[in-house]
């Protein structure tokens, strides 16, 4: 009796026990595994200590962290075990990005990786999180010019190993600013520090005293490295050499602070970004539509005296209501436009945020003047889609000074002042850029192509950038050639007018391929191929940039061939910005949205019919 009953008292027994295992597991909705490239360094500890203190905020949330103690071995061995523990998403600083590559390539082919602080090559990854490290080393040398003076001095540059992207970028940021700007400001080589901490920092100088001769001036790539050179300093009896370092974690940290402390002079700091990992980890895992690419954030010079305020001295607001966008568009010249607009207009809706829209017809003068409104009826926040990158440096300065915080959409302006405006959001012109050439090269191989090129607005950041993208690929030397390329100013008139003109007084025209920088230009280059007798798609090769349903249309008809995307839904990141504006928060210095590309295979009527612009 006993022997039967027997299975059936230890499930009573261990069922309060499953249960409880079980809503345990239940409970934990998600686990993320964060791979940290060491633990040496305070912004390393600091970016911890964000992940876990925006982790706890969601009960539902864990989080694994492991160090890889610089080692890339051992970071490899630490993403094993985070596989074998079943994580959702991985969040990782990788320690040499080169052999970590294709690493996360891997993983990024099985969850969801966010990479934090080293981007790596390629795109193969859900989201980057890091600091622009060559705007870094442009403000280094800002930094050393406040604290030298007109008469500068001579600097000595201490750097991690320069295999590493960020330490080459910062260093390439740091020359050229000081060799066009600062010029007072004389640098020699680099000293490099291998592995790159505190501690071999400050055996290197003690160890070369001599390096120190005649040096007015010390900028170190981090902040670790900076705490050991004022060790060393203090030892060699010279802490009247004045130090500037990089990434002094900003805010709460303190311990982190060295310019608090006064062990070094200023410090360019970058967020860590471990607060907006966790945030975008939740967004990715709850599949929700908007996550950037690439989240580039801002850094800014702490010092003793201040720390630039970029962020400006908002007021806290729960809600959009009672907040008034001024929002200053191009114009209507192309679909892309129209659906960008609405995005806009749709999601400040849902944000409950009054806008104030106007559409400035592509013209310049006209939008100057919608700004100049805007500040006039002292709006809270403007939002501007700049027509060309020149020309808006004096009216954003007149918004800076009456305090209204501006933010760019879509395309950007050319000035050195970054705090002319407090994020960009728009897309990766120069790699839409890239991808139309990629795609072109795998067609024709070493054969090459004859192209003609249709470009739009004259000034304006997609084109710009469209054109550097595809020129870095397509240099138009040698089996590649450009024909013949012209302005059609993003219009489908603009298309048709240089392409009927272009094949009626080129016959045969020997033309083989159009890239167009937006999906209207070939529209309007498909109307005048058919109006010669010739077949779009096949005498032709047309490839264009949005990614319209209009243009996937023609795609699956076979009148395209390659469609890169450029998405225009931008208006939830926009209004996020807002939002987190007004309530204080930093903003990015550039958020990338996600893109992707179409071949004729890969779209069908399903997907043309969910296409939302
Ligand atoms: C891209 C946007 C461009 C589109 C065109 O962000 O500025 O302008 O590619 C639009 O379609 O006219």
């Amino acid at each position: 009796m006993l022997r039967k009953a027997l299975p059936l008292l230890l499930l009573f027994l261990l069922f309060p026990l499953l249960s409880c295992r079980v809503s345990h597991l239940e409970k934990i909705e998600f686990l993320i595994g964060v791979s940290n490239s060491s633990m040496l360094e305070e912004w390393r500890i600091q970016l911890n200590r964000e992940l876990k203190e925006e982790a706890d905020r969601y009960p539902f949330l864990s989080v694994i962290f492991t160090d890889a103690a610089s080692s890339t071995e051992k970071q490899m061995e630490d993403i094993d075990k985070l596989m074998g523990f079943g994580i959702d998403l991985l969040i990782i600083s990788p320690c040499d990005v080169e052999r970590m590559t294709p690493v996360i390539s891997g993983i990024y082919g099985t969850i969801p990786v966010i990479i934090l602080d080293r981007v790596v090559d390629g795109y193969d990854y859900t989201l980057f999180i890091g600091p622009d490290n060559e705007n870094i080393g442009r403000l280094g040398a800002l930094a050393l010019h406040r604290l030298l003076g007109a008469e500068g001095g001579r600097v000595l540059e201490i750097s991690g190993p320069l295999d590493q992207l960020s330490s080459r970028s910062r260093s390439r940021g740091l020359h050229r600013e000081a060799e066009s700007r600062y010029p007072a400001i004389r640098l020699g080589e680099p000293l490099i520090v291998t592995p790159q901490n505190r501690d071999r920092a400050e055996d290197l100088l003690l160890e070369n005293p001599g390096l120190l001769d005649d040096i007015d001036a010390i900028y170190t790539h981090t902040d670790g490295l900076a705490l050991g050179v004022s060790r060393a300093l203090v030892a060699l009896g010279r802490r009247d050499i004045p130090i500037v370092g990089t990434d002094s974690p900003s805010g709460e940290s303190g311990s982190g602070d060295l310019v608090a402390q006064g062990l070094i002079h200023s410090s360019v700091e970058s967020s860590t970004g471990g607060r907006e990992a966790v945030r975008f980890a939740l967004d990715i895992l709850n599949r929700r539509t908007g996550v950037p690419k690439q989240v580039i954030l801002r850094s800014r010079i702490v010092s003793g005296e201040s720390r630039d305020l970029g962020e400006g001295t908002l007021l806290p607001r729960e809600r959009g209501s009672g907040i008034t966008l001024g929002y200053a568009q191009v114009g209507t010249e192309s679909q892309w436009r129209v659906s960008n607009t609405k995005s806009i207009i749709q999601a400040a809706k849902e944000f409950d945020i009054d806008l104030i829209y106007r559409d400035a017809d592509q013209n310049q003068e006209a939008q100057i003047a919608h700004l100049r409104e805007f500040i006039r009826r002292r709006v809270d926040v403007i939002l501007l889609s700049p027509i060309v990158e020149e020309g808006y440096e004096e009216v954003l300065r007149e918004a800076r000074e009456a305090a209204i915080p501006v933010l760019l959409s879509d395309r950007k302006i050319n000035s050195p002042d970054e705090e002319l405006y407090m994020t960009f959001i728009g897309g990766d012109f120069r790699e839409e850029g890239r991808r139309a050439a990629r795609w072109i090269l795998r067609q024709y191989g070493d054969k090459g192509a004859r192209i003609l090129e249709l470009w739009g607005t004259s000034g304006a950041t997609p084109t710009v950038e469209r054109h550097e993208g595809f020129a870095e690929i397509i240099d138009g030397e040698g089996p590649y050639r450009i024909l013949f390329s012209g302005t059609g100013d993003f219009t489908r008139e603009g298309g048709y007018a240089i392409v009927a003109d272009y094949l009626q007084s080129h016959v045969p025209s020997g033309v083989e391929v159009i890239f167009a920088h937006n999906d209207d230009m070939i529209l309007g280059a498909i109307d005048a191929i058919r109006e010669r007798g010739l077949k779009p798609g096949e005498d032709i090769k047309l490839i264009s940039v949005d990614g319209t349903r209009a243009a996937l249309s023609a795609l699956r008809k076979g009148e395209m061939n390659f469609v890169v995307e450029c998405t225009p839904l931008l208006g939830d990141q926009v209004m996020k910005a807002v939002m987190d504006l007004m309530q204080g928060k930093d903003l990015p210095m550039r958020i990338v949205t996600d893109e992707r590309t179409f071949t004729a295979e890969q779209v069908d009527d399903s997907l043309i019919r969910r296409r939302s612009y």
